[in-house]
């Protein structure tokens, strides 16, 4: 883990270049809360997240997802460096947000599976390993400054 081969990096690239971050953001957030419940409890201030089709429509879940998914993508042209990259977000999310950062494993492989069903076949056995690798990678690099 953390050594990108110039392959992934190039099919993460690659890849991150069709999604759209958007849709994918609120999927993925959205999905992230309907899957594992407990995790609304950082939410609570985001309205109605009372089923399913409540959490997946709701506007403050999209934007927060978009929030979320334009951070990481933007670790993409840093993946050498995601601990430096990310340092101030741990920060944020261990000492203000108090996310215990067992969530973003579990975020990570949700994006992970949002992909997959995104992509269908071209989301290749390679193609997963090198996702894998950069969603664990930056939940690693967030959880770095927790103390
Ligand atoms: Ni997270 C705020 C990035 C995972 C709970 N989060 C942010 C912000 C960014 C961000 C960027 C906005 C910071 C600011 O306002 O300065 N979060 C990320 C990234 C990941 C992640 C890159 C993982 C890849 N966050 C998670 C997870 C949870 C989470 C898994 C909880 C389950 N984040 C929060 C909360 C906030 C937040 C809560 C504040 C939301 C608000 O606006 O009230």
């Amino acid at each position: 883990m953390g050594h990108f081969t110039e392959e992934d990096k190039a099919t993460i690239t690659s890849l991150w270049g069709k999604v759209n971050v958007e849709d994918a953001g609120g999927e993925t957030l959205g999905r992230l809360l309907v899957v594992y419940p407990w995790t609304q409890r950082f939410f609570d201030s985001f309205g109605n997240l009372s089923s399913a089709s409540a959490i997946m429509g709701n506007p403050k879940v999209k934007a927060h997802g978009k929030k979320v998914l334009t951070s990481l993508g933007g670790a993409i042209k840093h993946l050498d460096d995601l601990k430096g990259t990310f340092a101030q977000l741990s920060e944020l999310h261990c000492d203000k947000l108090h996310v215990d950062p067992e969530n973003f494993r579990l975020l990570g492989n949700v994006l992970v599976t949002v992909l997959a069903i995104h992509f269908g076949k071209e989301f290749t056995p390679e193609v997963q390993a090198s996702w894998q690798k950069m969603v664990t990678a930056v939940a690693s690099a967030l959880s770095s400054r927790y103390h």
